[in-house]
């Protein structure tokens, strides 16, 4: 059996079938064929059309020195970006008008990961991130902790709500009614990306100011490992954007990884996990405002979403570009 059959095989297997079936299914996984994969490593995805320029220094880093470097780098872009409202100096601030980052990064090889949530005053949360995973013993390190560390880290602190924010930040607490006090569903475009150097090892990064407007010290799917971002070395990778409770609750980009070890392709397992989330959850599919993009190991990637208009961004060798994700509304 080729490689595309025994994936449609493997895929219908799974489809329709329970969890446990699923989790069975990834225990097979050494079953999948994956050398006769054509490999397009390396190969870097990120969310959103901010994603591509963000992939393009990306790959070049990874190819002159190490994808870690590159995912950092590329995600350093963004956050610099002070046009951008969503991620890092210039993101939306919460209700009280305080801008709080959410990062996090990970390494295939040896599983490290570092995170920071509702850090303030710091430009690039992503590089503080890896810092946590490669200066200490910890993971995850949260408000005024996290600020502490990385200015004992060398990190400088500074305003990140620019006028521009605060005068939107303005308007909205003048006019916010009960009904508005909601937070801005709208507005959200995180940067998650995933990436896969020429040997095959998965690095991945996500950065965000999360839900504008949110409530001071909501923290959301981007921090979280296997919520906003998940790795594995042996799979490949995903990560998330969208409204992250609806992610956080079902480990959304865990779960993705999971069935590309299946032998799900990187767009069937972002599809599935979108269907198992709406199978469980309340909210309409075109109402939970989730989206996805996943790597495998031989580079090949993908994502699907429920927000009209996602889009991803991406760099191999053959060229970068932005291109439309599978919207899936009903
Ligand atoms: C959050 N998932 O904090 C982030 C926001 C986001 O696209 O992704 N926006 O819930």
């Amino acid at each position: 059996m080729d490689r595309r059959s025994f994936i449609k095989n493997s895929t219908v297997a799974v489809t329709g079938a329970s969890c446990v079936a699923g989790m069975t299914a990834a225990a097979n996984a050494s079953l999948v064929p994956q050398e006769e994969t054509k490999s397009t490593r390396p190969a870097v995805i990120a969310t959103w059309p901010f994603g591509k320029p963000a992939c393009e220094l990306a790959l070049k880093t990874a190819k002159s020195g190490s994808m870690l470097d590159g995912i950092e780098q590329g995600i350093r872009i963004v956050e610099a970006d002070v046009s951008n409202s969503t991620v890092g100096i210039g993101g939306a601030p919460n209700s009280a008008g305080v801008v709080e980052l959410d990062a996090c990064i990970m390494a295939g090889p040896g599983h490290k990961a570092g995170s920071v949530a509702g850090i303030q005053n710091i430009v690039h949360p992503i590089s503080v991130a890896r810092r946590v995973m490669e200066k200490t013993r910890h993971v995850l390190l949260v408000g005024e902790g996290a600020k502490q560390f990385a200015i004992a880290q060398g990190f400088e602190e500074k305003e990140l709500t620019t006028p521009k924010r605060r005068e939107e930040w303005e308007a909205w607490k003048k006019k916010k009614s009960a009904e508005q006090e909601k937070i801005n569903e709208d507005q959200h475009d995180t940067i998650a990306m995933v990436g896969v150097d020429a040997k095959g090892d998965v690095y991945g990064g996500c950065s965000t100011s999360g839900l504008s407007y949110k409530m001071p010290g909501r923290v959301g799917d981007s921090p979280i490992l296997g919520s906003g971002l998940y790795v594995d070395n042996s799979v490949g990778g995903a990560g998330a954007t969208g409204v992250g409770e609806n992610v956080m609750r079902f480990c959304g980009s865990f779960l993705i990884v999971e069935f590309m070890r299946a032998g799900m392709n990187p767009t069937e397992a972002c599809e599935k996990t979108i269907r198992r989330i709406a199978e469980m959850d309340p909210l309409r599919i075109d109402q939970l405002n989730i989206n996805f993009v996943a790597i495998n190991k031989q580079g090949e990637m993908g994502a699907a979403g429920t927000s009209k208009g996602f889009k991803y961004g991406f760099a191999k060798d053959d060229g970068s570009g932005v291109e439309k994700a599978k919207i899936l509304s009903t």
